[in-house]
């Protein structure tokens, strides 16, 4: 199935098609063209037409924009690889005449090791939900300008009454989805329907089987095949996750977030725990590729903005925030990411193959977790996961 869908003429003007996703290897190729864009200047905004959501930039939009640390009208992005289409950034350059740098990273660990590593330049990053706490608790947050994003009304109930930031006082929704198994049909089979496929795979699938590198996704979704607590603590329980992946780990590929759309696509991976629009993406690409999240149960995510404390430029950061949440803009993300957006608004833009989807909005039915990584956990997932990549 092709996941662009059922095309209307507005939603065409609106979200186009897709030129390239803004991976691992292509983001400094569209970074050198948004800074072109950038370059270019928009003051004045001539974006009617393109389905934008605020008036175009005003004629007084070089003007300094207040509550900057840094006075520029530059806002600094670092997002997850393979998240956003190529079009909402130069469209936002045209609407705000702020210039966007914008940089990718893969995975939640990288991320918070960055962010302790010291002071960055970045102004908006998307750390996971079950990390918010983490954050918090380091200091390395900041409250959002929220007089600044009017278009908070826009976030569904369920992200705004959460137990990791209620009310959306330090983060802003940009995408949910749930980790499963991306397979090739043609190698591995119809058949896959549970856990065991990539913890325990048979001896015809080595070496084209991948787990994520992600403490979090690997913890806990070993836990749930081995029928413990997503959430377990227990010594006895991470021992045996470490052993049991531990043994398989001859019959692995790697682990890797990064690059197992491309490795799906190209028929090198067979079997990969991911996350359900990248599995979409590499859909796009090989139609042998299925998402499925195993029967024993999965994990749900929400992936977040937020403002690093003492980031150069908050005010551009919240505009960037408002704009996201603008439905349009919404419909146009996930249309092309194919993750769940958290702004029901844009799901009459989306296209119906998408948003009747189980895989991308599961059913209340569905067994879906949301972990939670905070206090001794933190360390100890990571200790157990350290012991299982080294
Ligand atoms: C984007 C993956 C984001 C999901 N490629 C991880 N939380």
């Amino acid at each position: 199935m092709v996941r662009a869908g059922r095309e209307d003429p507005e939603l065409n003007v609106l979200v186009g098609e897709p030129e390239r996703r803004v991976g691992r290897r292509s983001f400094l190729q569209v970074a050198g063209l948004l800074a072109a864009a950038g370059a270019a200047g928009y003051a004045g905004g001539t974006v009617a037409g393109w389905g934008d959501d605020d008036p175009p930039a005003a004629a007084g939009a070089a003007a300094p924009v207040s509550g900057n640390r840094v006075n520029e009208r530059l806002l600094n992005v670092y997002n997850w690889s393979d998240y956003i289409d190529d079009r909402t950034i130069p469209l936002f350059q045209a609407q705000s005449n702020l210039r966007v740098n914008y940089d990718v990273y893969s995975s939640n660990d990288d991320l918070l090791k960055r962010m302790r590593s010291g002071p960055t330049s970045y102004d908006i990053i998307v750390p996971t939900n079950n990390f918010i706490p983490t954050y918090l608790n380091l200091d390395l947050i900041e409250p959002l300008r929220q007089d600044l994003i009017p278009n908070l009304t826009n976030i569904d109930r369920e992200f705004v009454d959460t137990d990791y930031d209620p009310g959306n006082r330090y983060t802003v929704p940009w995408q949910w989805g749930t980790t499963g198994i991306g397979f090739n049909r043609q190698k591995a089979g119809d058949a896959v329907n549970s856990w065991s496929a990539v913890f325990q795979p048979s001896a015809a699938m080595g070496g084209h089987v991948t787990l994520l590198r992600e403490p979090t996704d690997l913890i806990a979704c070993a836990l749930i095949y081995l029928g413990r607590s997503p959430n377990s603590i227990k010594d006895s329980d991470l021992a045996d996750v470490v052993k049991m992946v531990r043994s398989i780990k001859p019959r692995l590929k790697g682990f890797t977030t990064d690059t197992y759309i491309d490795e799906l696509a190209a028929n090198e991976t067979w079997l990969a725990q991911g996350w359900s629009g990248d599995v979409f993406q590499a859909q796009d690409q090989n139609q042998d590729v299925t998402y499925i999240i195993p029967k024993e149960g999965s994990l749900r995510f929400v992936d977040v903005m937020a403002i690093p404390k003492g980031a150069p430029h908050p005010s551009n950061a919240a505009r960037f925030m408002n704009y996201v949440l603008h439905p349009k803009v919404q419909a146009r993300i996930s249309k092309y990411v194919s993750y769940g957006t958290p702004v029901s608004l844009a799901k009459p833009l989306l296209p119906s193959q998408q948003t009747s989807d189980p895989s991308i909005y599961p059913p209340a039915s569905t067994k879906l977790s949301i972990v939670t990584l905070t206090g001794p956990k933190l360390e100890k997932w990571q200790a157990a996961y350290d012991e299982i990549v080294k």
